[in-house]
């Protein structure tokens, strides 16, 4: 797979564009397929996430991307965009826990410079059944690896979220097992398609859509994107996430997209777009099978779900 990748990102450029550009310039990279060569005068980032735009769909407008979210240490409905400002997104810092880096905390800001940033059009699918194709930019979770360098005999990476209660309410909420934390095997993580997102729309990440730093894996489900990670700890044995804890049978661990394998209570055959209210077909893995099915063989594909 060829991702073309340049030294510079021009920054500040992106931060300026508009939503028009982008749709703009997916027209255009759709239109002349994925063996082209850029112009000189083409920004650099022009160059970025051909390979993996699957869908034709265009991306989600920023409002709607901003104002629809899930995100339960704010609360519970999709309207937490409000209540997520409160959290303070500036000097953050990371703890690591295994690997060069063990017990140590890294600065989110002297870490992002060593990875070129780059966008990628992904779609994301929730296991509520609604979709939305999102812009984001950030850095292969790959190329984080590489820099904290685990123990070679590491199996599964987790990541929590902060816990702060006086900030996110929900907090407050004992029963639920906070911090949210997802785990994936250290394989699935080295897969290019798994994303560290530290932006969408070329806007630095609102707080509602998980600043300053969230994973993005557009073929499992939405829980597994974790936001707003403080905490990486390399492990040799599988702990339970957040979701898992709560409900084992209804948001299981791999959370790969699947439209065979319904939700207990609805099924997953068909998702809707939350731009557009369109319904479309659910696809296996969904719509990078071809990326990642191999990370999957010999297992039972049933286990996969839950
Ligand atoms: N820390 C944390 N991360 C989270 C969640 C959450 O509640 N807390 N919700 C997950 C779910 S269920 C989804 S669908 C996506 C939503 O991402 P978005 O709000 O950017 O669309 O974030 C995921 N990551
Ligand atoms: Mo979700």
């Amino acid at each position: 797979m060829l991702i073309k990748k340049k030294k510079s990102f021009n920054f500040k450029e992106s931060l300026v564009t508009e939503e028009k550009y982008y749709l703009n310039r997916r027209k255009l990279i759709k239109g002349l397929g994925s063996l082209l060569i850029f112009p000189s005068f083409t920004p650099s980032i022009l160059s970025k996430n051909i390979n993996y735009d699957i869908t034709s769909r265009e991306p989600t407008k920023f409002e709607v991307l901003t104002k629809y979210n899930n995100y339960f240490e704010f609360g519970t409905s999709k309207e937490i965009w409000k209540a997520s400002q409160k959290l303070n997104t500036e000097n953050w810092k990371i703890s690591v826990t295994g690997g060069k880096y063990s017990g140590k905390e890294i600065s989110l800001d002297s870490v992002i410079k060593n990875f070129q940033l780059e966008e990628r059009i992904y779609k994301f699918r929730c296991v509520e059944a609604w979709s939305m194709i999102v812009p984001w930019y950030g850095f292969q979770l790959s190329e984080l690896l590489k820099f904290l360098e685990p123990e070679t005999d590491t199996k599964y990476i987790s990541f929590k979220t902060f816990f702060d209660p006086e900030v996110a309410f929900n907090q407050k909420q004992t029963w639920y097992p906070w911090p949210y934390q997802e785990i994936i095997t250290l394989e699935e993580a080295n897969n290019p398609l798994a994303f560290i997102a530290t932006g969408l729309y070329g806007k630095k990440l609102p707080n509602q859509n998980g600043a300053p730093i969230r994973l993005v894996l557009p073929w499992k489900y939405g829980f597994k994107s974790i936001k707003s990670i403080v905490k990486i700890e390399f492990l040799k044995e599988r702990e339970k996430s957040f979701w898992e804890t709560i409900a084992p049978k209804e948001y299981g661990f791999w959370a790969n997209v699947n439209p065979k394998v319904p939700h207990r209570r609805w099924s997953q055959e068909f998702e809707k777009d939350i731009g557009t209210g369109k319904k479309y077909p659910t696809k296996i893995f969904n719509g990078y099978e071809k990326w990642v099915s191999y990370l999957y063989k010999g297992v039972d594909s049933n286990s996969l779900f839950f």
